[in-house]
């Protein structure tokens, strides 16, 4: 019986074929049990010997057991591990790192730039809503219904009086509604024209406006606080120039100039041989449209300006063609 046991334990591969060894021999009906439970059958003088023999056989069949299974453990954890294996020396996988768009970087700079003037930003979805009434986008900016100056530009018409604001400028007219002067504001958004797409031209492109009402404000303030805005933009040596301009909303109105960044005004590629970039409309708040926002145009005065954010970020990177900025092919976006 022990080379017979002996033998099925060392062919046992799990300790479930163990525990049938163990019921085969020690269980209740097991085979040595069985020997054990006849030994009162024996003649008295051979009990001793025969108890001995099976006692001792049974000692051995559990210590074979507990071995067994012990090393039948050991052989299953050393497979888990091997098949756990990590091969540290494969390479990792690489994330890729995102990059700002041109437009983000350069808006960021430029509310930096006011911010450190004192301006606040108005740029929440709430607070400048992009689906505008033809009221806030036009009328209340001087613009009235069948006026010619409507015609400068097309714009998008949910219906009569519902359009895809054409300037950030509606922006500024709520704010004036609910806020008295003194009023700082910096307005950053998404604008909607009916223009064809070409290199300069997107139907979506972005603005940012900027509005100034307090009591005295000159067209001296608006000089001083864009030289200030071009020369952190473009660098201190950056000279502005003011020509006489119209809007129906400021009064008067000037297209502002700087002198071109790429060739300091001797005149180069980027300024088209003139020495002078123009990057910005400004002038003094209309007093009508002080009025209509219930600001007294007797007490207070404003300025205001305004400037395309992708045409400045074209010409800070060098970017020849605005279809690149909505298109945000990575091979592009990566480059900056
Ligand atoms: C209020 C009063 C006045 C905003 C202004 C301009 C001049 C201007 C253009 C720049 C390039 C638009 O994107 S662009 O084509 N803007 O020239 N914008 S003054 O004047 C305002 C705005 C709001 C209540």
């Amino acid at each position: 019986m022990r080379s017979q046991v002996a033998q099925e334990i060392s062919k046992a591969n799990s300790p479930e074929e163990l525990e049938k060894i163990r019921v085969k021999y020690l269980g209740k009906k097991g085979l040595l049990t069985e020997i054990l439970k006849g030994m009162g059958k024996l003649p008295p003088q051979e009990r001793p010997v025969i108890g001995q023999i099976a006692n001792q056989l049974r000692d051995y069949i559990e210590e074979s057991l507990v071995s067994a299974k012990k090393s039948i453990l050991q052989k299953e954890k050393l497979k888990r591990l091997s098949e756990e294996k990590i091969d540290v020396t494969m390479p990792g996988r690489v994330k890729s790192v995102g990059k700002r768009h041109p437009l983000t970087s350069t808006l960021d700079e430029i509310k930096d730039i006011f911010l450190g003037m004192g301006f606040s930003i108005v740029d929440s979805p709430e607070q400048s809503p992009e689906i505008e009434l033809d009221y806030y986008n036009f009328e209340a900016l001087n613009i009235p219904k069948n006026h010619p100056s409507r015609d400068i530009q097309d714009s998008f018409y949910i219906n009569e009086d519902i359009v895809l604001r054409s300037q950030t400028s509606p922006v500024q007219v709520r704010t004036m509604e609910r806020q008295k002067p003194p009023i700082r504001v910096i307005v950053p958004g998404r604008v909607y024209r009916a223009d064809e797409v070409d290199a300069t031209h997107s139907p979506i492109f972005h603005q940012i406006e900027g509005l100034v009402v307090d009591k005295h404000v000159t067209m001296g303030d608006l000089k001083g606080v864009l030289g200030a805005f071009a020369r952190k933009l473009f660098g201190p040596d950056t000279k502005t120039k003011f020509r006489p301009s119209y809007f129906p909303f400021t009064e008067p109105s000037a297209e502002v100039d700087v002198t071109c960044f790429a060739c300091g005004g001797k005149g180069c590629r980027v300024c088209s041989g003139t020495g002078w970039i123009e990057i910005l409309g400004a002038g003094m708040v209309h007093p009508a449209v002080l009025k209509m926002s219930g600001i007294d145009p007797e007490v207070y005065s404003g300025f205001a300006f305004g400037m395309g954010l992708d045409r400045i970020a074209m010409l800070k990177y060098g970017i020849d063609d605005m279809r690149l900025l909505f298109e945000n092919d990575m091979r592009f976006i990566e480059q900056f």
